[in-house]
């Protein structure tokens, strides 16, 4: 009998919320998202004109609005047309399984009401309604999960930071201090709250901590969002509106908008067709669930509190393809196998596989590559049957035309005998020398703030095909990871090792040509990857200068901003495959990408000006790229250095005997014992190990 082995392993050490993750939050997969505040009154519009630049629910900022001007907008602020339980009924027959409000956006103004300002919808509006209380016990009432957004950021507290274009200031301590209190407010004041989505500002880890354990002290099984920055969270949120391409081994979020461009009503918006932004949002929710992740769609009600009636077609449309296709979303796993097909996703559940294919990208037939079991049966979901045969060990699916009625994509039942079981294509190796580069690595989103958010590594796994029936794993480590205690498994047993010890290797190098260093500026984000195209050792596009004055070794100043991000490129041409060392020197954040694909990327931490490290880069014969990505989070400047070594010191460690299970593949993989955070890169790039 075969088991359902997934490579992608979720059991990752957490130092926050041991308790949580709660499983009702991770299988939720669809939630509602609520931006309503006073800004909902304006509408995207002052002085009767459309404010066009950032979002609608950030007006007073964009379209800048005198503070005693915006306030006085709450006179006018009667939304006579809101009802709760009409907004939970909506999210309910969607199929959304929580609903998550804006209890304070950057505005300051409290949704809720405070007791701590008079700047909230009780005391300074005619309408003198706590809507949060309404809708907390409408959500009750029909057996909907209620969460709030808290924004860290607010412009109406004399002792916070002034306006900001990028909105992710420090916290004073006063302003600190008061969000603390508000938040103990909407944790004792409106029950059982499902998932707090703290946005927005740079806290210090010291403030994320104490937040973190307000929450977890008054309601412990409130889920918290990543955005409270520094790793500190029950679950990882994306940038607004970003969907990952990759699986992660942690909760994770992706927060959508109807239109990119804002998430609070915009009275002037160019909707378009229902049917078609239902389409839409039915391929993004497959895109999440079949990564993972929940996906939390906003909606943002007039200054009247009634719903946008475009918005609630789409919903509708959507809740009714949930009913038809839910089996496929709800309880269903990420994609088990480890590649993205290209004519769609892949999502899993108990004994069947749900292939998504869109129709533009049909093949003539599937190749389920990796797929080894026993298929029953193989139909378009709630619709006809269709062929799928065993041809040469794989199976293969023959789709046909429109298979899937009332659906954007079609949508296939793989149904299999007593489980299955999904090899890994990419991760098992030959030449039993286990690297991050034949790894199926286990992802996280790591963010210290929104800016410095990236797609960390948590762990490496591996499939390896033996016939022996015991392992002696030998582990190559550097100096750079010396004193690490890392988990090693094989076949589910785990074993901590402390990379220390063991004996020096002699390695031989390829010689190498190391080609001219070129650098260029570039924009925010540390976690997007920039794609770069060269020609006989010259990177193409605008903006690429020789580093002509870069000393190796020596440290390298360039006046840049903050949240900004310098890109350094090279060729290398080697006379044969092998291991070169190179030590960099890098600032708030570095990713190091070689011929495309990122070798490590991580956050030093705040204020971490500059550090250096060494990172073994295998090379292959012939010409071979490196881009590096050097972040700037806070500094004036930013340093970089670049330097390749002439030796390599690597240590040789022998470990215990893990007995073998039955079979001919074996599952093998690392962590370390005890990460910083669920989040936090392990580095552990320069690791090899051969069995
Ligand atoms: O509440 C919503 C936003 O108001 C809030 N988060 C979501 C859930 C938010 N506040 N600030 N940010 C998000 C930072 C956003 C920065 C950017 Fe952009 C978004 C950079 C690029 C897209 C907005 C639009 C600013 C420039 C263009």
């Amino acid at each position: 009998m075969l088991k359902v082995v997934f490579l992608f392993l979720l059991g990752v050490q957490v130092a926050y919320g041991q308790v949580k993750p709660d499983s009702a939050w991770m299988n939720q997969k669809f939630s509602m998202f609520i931006h309503w505040g006073l800004y909902s009154q304006l509408g995207g519009v002052w002085n009767g004109k459309p404010v066009s630049s950032g979002y609608s629910e950030q007006i007073q900022s964009h379209g800048g609005i005198f503070s005693d001007w915006y306030a006085a907008v709450a006179r006018d602020f009667n939304p006579v047309d809101w009802d709760a339980d009409a907004v939970v009924k909506l999210a309910k027959d969607a199929g959304m399984k929580s609903v998550v409000f804006t209890s304070k956006h950057h505005d300051g103004f409290c949704m809720y009401h405070s007791r701590l300002t008079d700047y909230n919808i009780v005391d300074a509006t005619p309408y003198k309604r706590d809507v949060m209380k309404e809708l907390a016990e409408a959500c009750r009432r029909q057996d909907m999960r209620f969460g709030v957004y808290f924004s860290l950021i607010d412009w109406h507290f004399p002792q916070a930071y002034p306006i900001s274009s990028h909105n992710a200031d420090p916290l004073t301590p006063e302003h600190y201090e008061y969000n603390l209190r508000q938040v103990e407010e909407i944790m004792t004041g409106y029950g059982p709250v499902s998932e707090i989505w703290f946005d927005m500002g740079s806290l210090t880890p010291e403030q994320s901590r104490g937040l973190y354990a307000l929450v977890s002290r008054l309601q412990p099984q409130c889920m918290i969002s990543g955005r409270l920055g520094n790793d500190c969270s029950d679950f990882s949120v994306m940038a607004d509106n970003e969907y990952p391409d990759y699986k992660m081994g942690v909760p994770w979020q992706t927060a959508a908008s109807f239109f990119d461009e804002t998430w609070g009503y915009r009275s002037w918006q160019e909707r378009g067709e229902v049917a078609d932004k239902r389409d839409e949002k039915i391929r993004s929710l497959i895109k999440v669930v079949s990564r993972g992740g929940n996906y939390l769609l906003n909606i943002g009600p007039k200054g009247d509190g009634s719903v946008v009636p475009f918005e609630e077609q789409v919903l509708l449309g959507m809740g009714k393809w949930l009913g038809k296709y839910g089996e496929a979303i709800y309880g269903a796993k990420a994609n088990p196998f480890d590649y993205v097909p290209e004519w769609g996703d892949v999502t899993a559940r108990g004994n069947n596989l749900y292939l998504f294919v869109e129709r533009g990208k049909r093949p003539e037939r599937i190749v389920l590559e990796g797929l080894r079991g026993r298929v029953k049966r193989a139909a378009y979901l709630g619709d006809g049957a269709l062929n799928i045969a065993e041809e040469k060990g794989v199976w293969v699916v023959y789709p046909v035309a429109n298979g899937s009625v009332d659906s954007p994509v079609d949508v296939i039942c793989v149904e299999l005998e007593e489980g299955y079981e999904i090899l890994p294509l990419h991760a098992w190796v030959a030449g039993r020398m286990l690297t991050w580069e034949n790894a199926v690595p286990v992802n996280a989103y790591s963010s210290m703030d929104y800016y410095t958010g990236f797609r960390s590594v948590i762990a490496y796994n591996w499939m390896i095909k033996t016939a022996v029936r015991q392992l002696k794993p030998v582990l190559f480590y550097t100096e750079e990871e010396r004193g690490k205690k890392i988990v090693l498994a094989v076949d589910g047993e785990e074993k901590e090792v402390v990379l220390d010890g063991g004996s020096r290797v002699k390695t031989q190098a390829p010689r190498v040509v190391w080609g001219n260093i070129f650098w260029k500026r570039t924009g925010g984000l540390l976690g997007s990857i920039p794609a770069v195209s060269a020609v006989d050792g010259v990177p193409e596009g605008e903006g690429w200068q020789l580093c002509g004055d870069l000393q190796p070794g020596l440290k390298w100043e360039l006046p840049v901003g903050e949240r900004r991000s310098v890109l350094f490129w090279q060729e290398m041409v080697a006379d044969r495959d092998g291991d070169v060392v190179v030590e960099i020197g890098s600032g708030n954040g570095v990713m190091v990408l070689l011929n495309g694909q990122v070798v490590t990327t991580h956050s030093s931490g705040r204020g971490m000006e500059y550090n250096k490290e060494k990172i073994i880069l295998p090379l292959k014969k012939g010409k071979n790229s490196l881009l590096i990505k050097v972040y700037n989070r806070f500094e004036k400047h930013l340093c970089f250095s670049f330097q390749p070594e002439s030796g390599l010191s690597v240590f040789r460690l022998e470990t215990e005997i893990y007995p073998l299970k039955s079979g001919s593949w074996h599952t093998c993989g690392v962590r370390l014992a005890h990460p910083e955070t669920r989040n936090s890169a392990m580095r552990l790039n320069n690791l090899k190990i051969r069995y």
